[in-house]
């Protein structure tokens, strides 16, 4: 253990949030190695002086590390945090962040903005009983230093720490226009407008506004306004430089506003900034080394803990000696949807691509219920998952299974995915940050019965 008293502020923080935050249903041999675990795999990914984005001692590094209450006053560091419509998905999340992210870039040409990360939980998706899957910090997920690298980002708790409690200056809820857009007459515009849905905000007594924020109760809002938006992020950002004074400002329903610029260099940059937390690309690649036969080595996926400095060649990746698919169901099949095939097609399709490329093994990531599971394996014995023991899974939360399966995709030699699903196509982004020829990775099932079954579009990373 000695490597976990080596740890930064910022591990310490973080083990004593993962601490806080323990089941006391856990066993308690089970919660000393949760601790250890925890600690010694987050104590890894920290920066180590020289860290991926630069020396502590640069003044951005130090904005988004732990500043004393005081010292973010003295500094006129403001807050941008965002929240994002309850029924959306982990992946569609991280496509939200993207957008985010470029709107602090531009409010950053003006004034010290940092972003604010906004806690996971309540997913509908994350449905394994008995898991308390609220208040997570982003770091169990990714890396923070190498978000760091890219802006100044802060957990949530740490904004309640330096910004001096758990009070949000203003919220904004974003909306379209009540009137629609004018055929034809396409504009991009901001405008304060009444709310057009019924506010999920409650005065208080106090008059202080209440809300879900990611489940922390004590979190009050002191203002909340809606603000009809039409446009790329960066639209709002005159509007929160010159309209507004508030310190910390919220976009709640963030999704309402686009990329700035989908697929282009700052894109990607974020993009590729989001790397997963180093626990959970451990376990994947230990993973793909014990029942896969794939090692980066083999498989020429060299990995850079800074991604800053990975630029792999498009072709240069072969990928481990299996074939990945991920097959979406649950709500993809809910509606009979005609892009999404049946079991036995999807075995059929995983079939043939085995075969094409000379592949004896097959790795499946999916969402499907038990019953389908059975089906599944039933039609295909020889297929490999990763299957998460009930402890593993209580530490990693469906999330973190979610992108070990992500994961172990990204290293196919040949992946094949579900129609337009956000989880496919974050598969295909890390896929070509490690370097496959695109004929390897822009695969998708088709329908049983679909006739013109386009395949998925190749966004080629811009340096
Ligand atoms: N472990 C695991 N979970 C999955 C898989 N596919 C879907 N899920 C779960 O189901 C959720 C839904 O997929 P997301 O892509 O995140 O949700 P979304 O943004 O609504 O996107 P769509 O897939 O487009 O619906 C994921 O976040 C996971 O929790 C899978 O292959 N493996
Ligand atoms: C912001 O302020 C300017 C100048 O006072 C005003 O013209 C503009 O309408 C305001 N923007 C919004 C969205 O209210
Ligand atoms: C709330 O915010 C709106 C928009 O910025 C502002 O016009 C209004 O005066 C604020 N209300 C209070 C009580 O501060
Ligand atoms: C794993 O792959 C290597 C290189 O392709 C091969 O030489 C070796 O035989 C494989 N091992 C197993 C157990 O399949």
């Amino acid at each position: 253990m000695s490597d976990a008293f080596r740890c930064t502020r910022k591990c310490v923080a973080l083990k004593a949030m993962a601490e806080r935050r323990e089941d006391s249903a856990l066993s308690s041999w089970f919660s000393a190695a949760f601790r250890c675990f925890v600690a010694v795999l987050l104590c890894s990914v920290c920066p180590h002086g020289s860290g991926v984005s630069g020396s502590e001692s640069d003044p951005f590094w130090a904005g988004s590390s732990g500043l004393s209450e005081t010292a973010a006053a003295a500094r006129d560091v403001r807050y941008l945090l965002y929240d994002v419509n309850p029924p959306e998905g982990f992946n569609l999340r991280r496509d939200v962040y993207i957008r985010m992210a470029s709107l602090v870039k531009t409010l950053r040409q003006r004034g010290d903005w940092v972003l604010v990360l906004p806690p996971w939980g309540r997913l509908y998706h994350w449905q394994s009983p008995d898991m308390h899957q609220v208040q997570i910090p982003w770091g169990e997920f990714f890396s923070i230093s190498s978000l760091q690298a890219n802006i100044p980002v802060i957990e949530y708790e740490e904004f309640i720490a330096e910004s001096g409690g758990p009070f949000i200056n203003q919220v904004l809820v974003l909306q379209n226009y009540a009137e629609g857009w004018k055929e034809g007459a396409w504009e991009e515009k901001v405008d304060e407008r009444p709310c057009i849905e019924r506010l999920l905000y409650d005065k208080d007594k106090q008059g202080y506004y209440r809300g879900w924020f990611w489940g922390y109760e004590e979190t009050r809002a002191l203002n909340v306004t809606c603000v009809s938006a039409q446009g790329h992020a960066s639209v709002l950002a005159p509007y929160l430089l010159e309209n507004l004074t508030a310190t910390s400002v919220m976009l709640d329903r963030a999704e309402t506003v686009l990329h700035d610029h989908y697929a282009g260099k700052d894109y990607w940059n974020t993009r590729r900034s989001m790397v997963f937390a180093k626990h959970l690309r451990v376990l994947g690649d230990q993973f793909r080394a014990q029942y896969l036969n794939s090692t980066d080595k083999l498989d020429h996926t060299p990995y850079n803990e800074d991604w800053t400095r990975m630029k792999a060649k498009l072709g240069s990746a072969k990928g481990g000696p299996y074939l990945g698919a991920h097959l979406r169901r649950k709500d993809f099949i809910w509606g009979h949807r005609e892009d999404v095939p049946s079991l036995k097609g999807a075995v059929k399709k995983i079939r043939s691509l085995m075969k094409k490329h000379k592949l004896e093994k097959v790795f499946i990531a999916s969402d499907a219920d038990e019953e389908e599971m059975l089906k599944l394996k039933k039609l295909l014995p020889e297929m490999v998952r990763y299957e998460p023991s009930r402890d593993e899974l209580k530490l990693l939360k469906d999330g973190g299974v979610a992108i070990i399966d992500q994961w172990i995709c990204a290293h196919a030699r040949y992946f094949i995915g579900t129609s337009v699903s956000t989880f496919s196509f974050r598969i295909h982004e890390e896929r070509e940050i490690l370097g496959f020829d695109p004929k390897t990775t822009y695969n998708r099932f088709c329908g049983d019965e679909e006739n013109k079954c386009e395949q998925p579009t190749h966004w080629k990373i811009i340096y």
